[in-house]
């Protein structure tokens, strides 16, 4: 038919904020190296966020074309309104722009490129993606940067709702949920809120459950995890999607774009004995409160743990005065490290973590032992699966840094017989991950649907 001598044009939804974007786009520049060098490659994302993370790097092949959708910030909004630590104003501003303002940049891309879209792949967030696919008459490719765990959290929502009960209505707190396979070891205080608990209504918790009730639809869900991670839940996602897809971990199959190591992280970490230094980073968005800061720095400090800190500079004043002078022989601050390769640096021996889903990938990854202190959405679920399913990693004692909690932490991944073992057991799940990326691994075939799928797809 004549659709068959169209070009493809992929474009990509992102979500603007915490580390959701940088995912997709590595998922789309995978892409860009299977399918036909004729394909239109547009990438949909708010101005900060693309700047963030094409700066000096747009894609080297240059074949990805990135587009700025309005952010929903109103002009009369204030500056603090939607400060750097206030990332919920944020998503809420923009949750009200969607999807008017995607439609608005697909509708350019369209005309800058003169072909059609054939395709919308989305951050699985995006859940309307569905409704603008089916209006334009292309599959809808929903992208989970997460977890399965997570994922099947969300996809089981309304059954969580109706099994528990609400809470309040009964003494929750020890409950797990055995109704889900693969998830018997979640407790319901590790849920993301808003889930379960906390507001149900808010914009946040009302896209996450949107999304739930919209991914059966799509005609494929891909993952940033791999199926031997989580073989039970995997399968039951296979069971309530048309088609999961577990892809990752990506990073493994193609390098982040930036990876400029300006502080000497990796020169340091030479300096270090093998598996002795912790490194510390809460991800792209939280950073512990003053307490817990002390208590972890004094810990560090104490115990002489050689130590590399991924900390912006504007929290940098929440570190007890004098410390970075005082433990120079010992750490290292910096306000960004190329943490991918610093997990997989061999003198790395925990990390201390918030547990967000890129970092567990990386640790993995990196055979390196975690230390959790989660803090929203899908981190203490993560955490959980950290400690008593995949036996990598502990949680801080209490949910929060305590000298004692935080020294005990320490000392058992660092030194003590049970560290040794969650290392072997990272080790073992960094095998399998290199061997899913691999040539005849499970998220190497899945890939190849994925491209099967978006190529064959279009023409019918
Ligand atoms: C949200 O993620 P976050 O940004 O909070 O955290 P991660 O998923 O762990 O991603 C952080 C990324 O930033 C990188 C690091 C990860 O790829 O390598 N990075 C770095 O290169 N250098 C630094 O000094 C510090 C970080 C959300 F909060 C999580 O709950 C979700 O699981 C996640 C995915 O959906 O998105």
């Amino acid at each position: 038919t004549n659709d068959s001598q169209q070009q493809l044009h992929i474009a990509a939804l992102a979500f603007p904020f915490g580390t959701h974007a940088a995912p997709l786009l590595t998922l789309l520049r995978l892409l860009a190296t299977s399918l036909p060098p004729t394909t239109i490659l547009s990438f949909l994302s708010t101005e900060k966020s693309n700047t963030q993370i094409f700066t000096n790097k747009v894609d080297p092949s240059g074949t990805i074309k990135a587009y700025n959708v309005w952010d929903g910030i109103p002009e009369e909004a204030v500056e603090g309104q939607v400060s750097r630590g206030n990332a919920q104003a944020g998503a809420e501003f923009f949750l009200k722009a969607v999807p008017g303002n995607f439609k608005k940049a697909m509708g350019e891309a369209e005309t800058e490129s003169g072909v059609k879209i054939s395709c919308i792949l989305s951050d699985a967030f995006l859940w309307f993606s569905g409704d603008l696919a089916a209006e334009m008459g292309v599959p809808w490719v929903a992208f989970w940067t997460a977890g399965s765990c997570a994922l099947s959290v969300h996809m089981y929502t309304d059954e969580i709702r109706n099994t528990l009960g609400m809470p309040g209505v009964a003494e929750t707190v020890k409950q797990t949920l055995t109704f889900i396979p693969g998830m018997s070891a979640v407790h319901i205080d590790d849920l993301p809120e808003g889930v379960h608990s906390g507001n149900l209504e808010s914009a946040i918790a009302q896209m996450l459950h949107k999304m739930g009730l919209n991914l059966p639809r799509a005609t494929a869900v891909v993952v940033n995890s791999f199926e031997e991670l989580d073989p039970i839940i995997t399968n039951e996602l296979k069971l309530k999607l048309r088609k999961a897809l577990h892809v990752g971990p990506s990073t493994l199959s193609l390098p982040p774009l930036s990876n400029s190591d300006e502080n000497g992280c990796l020169l340091w970490l030479e300096k270090q004995k093998p598996s002795s230094v912790a490194y510390i980073s809460f991800g792209s968005m939280m950073t512990p409160p003053p307490k817990e800061m002390l208590a972890l720095a004094q810990t560090l400090e104490s115990l002489k743990v050689p130590f590399l800190w991924s900390l912006r500079d504007h929290s940098r004043h929440l570190l007890p005065e004098g410390f970075v002078e005082s433990t120079e022989s010992l750490g290292k601050v910096v306000s960004w490290a190329p943490q991918s390769q610093v997990l997989a640096h061999p003198s790395v021996g925990v990390f201390v973590s918030h547990c967000g889903w890129n970092s567990i990938l990386e640790s993995v990854a990196g055979g390196v032992p975690m230390i959790c202190r989660p803090f929203f959405g899908d981190q203490t679920l993560n955490s959980r699966m950290v400690q008593d399913v995949w036996r990598i990693g502990i949680r801080v004692e209490g949910g929060a840094f305590t000298r004692s909690g935080t020294l005990s932490a320490l000392e058992l991944v660092l030194s003590r017989e049970e560290g040794k073992e969650m290392r072997e057991s990272i080790c073992r799940l960094k095998e399998s991950a290199v061997e899913a990326v691999g040539p005849s691994g499970s998220s190497a075939a899945n890939f190849e649907t994925l491209v099967e799928m978006i190529s064959v797809m279009f023409v019918g």
